[in-house]
C-alpha cells in the first residue's frame, strides 16, 4: 500500500517528498530517506567499528551468527551462551560502547518524527554487517524494556530482501526489498512483528557488503 505521509497531491510536481510504504499499522518504509546522508553515515560507522570491531556473536544455542555485529550508544545488544541482553560494556574490549555519532542521533530523530512518532530517544544502536552469505532468521525484537518506543532502521550498501511477517511465528511473510538509504520505522501494533533478512543481493564488487543500523530504546 502506498501512503502519502507528506500530504502531497499525486499531481503536485512542485514537491519531491520521498515515497512511503505502510507495511502494517505503525510500520513504514521511508524510501530513500537517508540517501543524502549515506556517505557521512558510512564514515561514522567506520569510526565506531575502529573502536568496537565487528564480531559474530554466538546464539544461546551455541551457533555462530552469520551477521557480524557491533554497537554504539549507552547500551549494546549482546548474545552468547547466557542469552540475549543489553549491556553497557563491550565484552571484547571491556570498555563502554562508543558514543552514538551525531549523524546517527539526527537521523533517528528525523525519521521517527517523519513517521509520526514523537520524542524517540534511542539509547542503543546495533550495527549489522551482511556479507553475501549472511542471513537473519525470522525473529521478534523483544529484549528492549521499552516496547512502547518504535525502532528505526537504516539500510546501507548492498540491497537485501527482508521478510515482514505477523505477530505469530507461523504467520505468512511478505518479501520487501530494502535499498541503500531506505529507512524503516516500526512501532505501535507492529512493534513485535516477526521479521528477518532472507538474502543480500550481490554486485560486480565482490567485496561489497550491506550495513544496517537499528536504533532502539532499550532501557
Ligand atoms: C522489525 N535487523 O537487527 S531491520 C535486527 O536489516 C534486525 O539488519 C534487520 O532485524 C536488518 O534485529 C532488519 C528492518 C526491519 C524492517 C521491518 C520490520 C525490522 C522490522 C518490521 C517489524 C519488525
Ligand atoms: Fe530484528
Amino acid at each position: 500500500m502506498t501512503f502519502d505521509l507528506f500530504g502531497n497531491d499525486a499531481d503536485d510536481d512542485t514537491t519531491n517528498a520521498p515515497q512511503t510504504d505502510e507495511l502494517g499499522p505503525g510500520a513504514f518504509v521511508l524510501r530513500g530517506f537517508a540517501r543524502a546522508r549515506l556517505a557521512t553515515l558510512q564514515t561514522d560507522i567506520d569510526a565506531v567499528i575502529a573502536q568496537a570491531p565487528l564480531r559474530h556473536w554466538l546464539t544461546p544455542g551455541g551457533k555462530r551468527m552469520s551477521v557480524a555485529m557491533t554497537n554504539c550508544g549507552d547500551v549494546g545488544w549482546i548474545s552468547d551462551k547466557m542469552g540475549y541482553r543489553y549491556g553497557t560494556h563491550d565484552p571484547l574490549s571491556k570498555q563502554p560502547w562508543p558514543a552514538m555519532p551525531a549523524s546517527f542521533v539526527a537521523l533517528a530523530s528525523d525519521a521517527s518524527e517523519a513517521a509520526g512518532y514523537r520524542d524517540f530517544s534511542p539509547d542503543a544502536c546495533l550495527i549489522n554487517r551482511y556479507t553475501l552469505d549472511a542471513r537473519l532468521t525470522l525473529h521478534q525484537d523483544r529484549d528492549e524494556r521499552e516496547l512502547g518506543a518504535p525502532i528505526v532502521s537504516v539500510s546501507l550498501g548492498l540491497p537485501a530482501v527482508f521478510l515482514w511477517g505477523g505477530l505469530q511465528r507461523g504467520d505468512r511473510t511478505r518479501r520487501v526489498r530494502l535499498e541503500p538509504g531506505d529507512v524503516v520505522v516500526w512501532g505501535g501494533p507492529s512493534r513485535l512483528v516477526y521479521h528477518g533478512i532472507a538474502s543480500v543481493e550481490g554486485s560486480f564488487d565482490a567485496q561489497a557488503v550491506r550495513y544496517n543500523l537499528t536504533f532502539r530504546q532499550a532501557r
